[in-house]
């Protein structure tokens, strides 16, 4: 469950032979870790998932309503590849 005003991290795992350009609709994020490097300041609303890569993102739930959340390639959302994250 999201709380309208909280930070939440979202751990990206590409376990997959395949590139991901992951996009959160509504909000913005911060990158705060690739792979094993902590990094800040970084602030996007898509990053490029390269194949076998991990990530961490955190977003402030400061928008209301559904968030649509999903892959850039097209296919890949026709497969399945996308979620709401909705809160009031
Ligand atoms: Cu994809």
């Amino acid at each position: 469950m999201v709380t309208n005003g909280k930070r939440y991290r979202l751990l990206l795992n590409n376990n997959s032979g395949d590139e991901h350009p992951v996009h959160l609709h509504r909000h913005s994020f911060e990158i705060t870790k690739i792979g094993d490097k902590p990094m800040s300041g970084v602030i996007k609303d898509t990053i490029s998932m390269p194949r076998y890569s991990t990530a961490e993102i955190d977003f402030i739930a400061n928008d209301p309503g559904p968030t649509f959340f999903h892959c850039h390639h097209q296919d890949h959302m026709d497969e399945g590849f996308a979620g709401l994250i909705t809160y009031r």
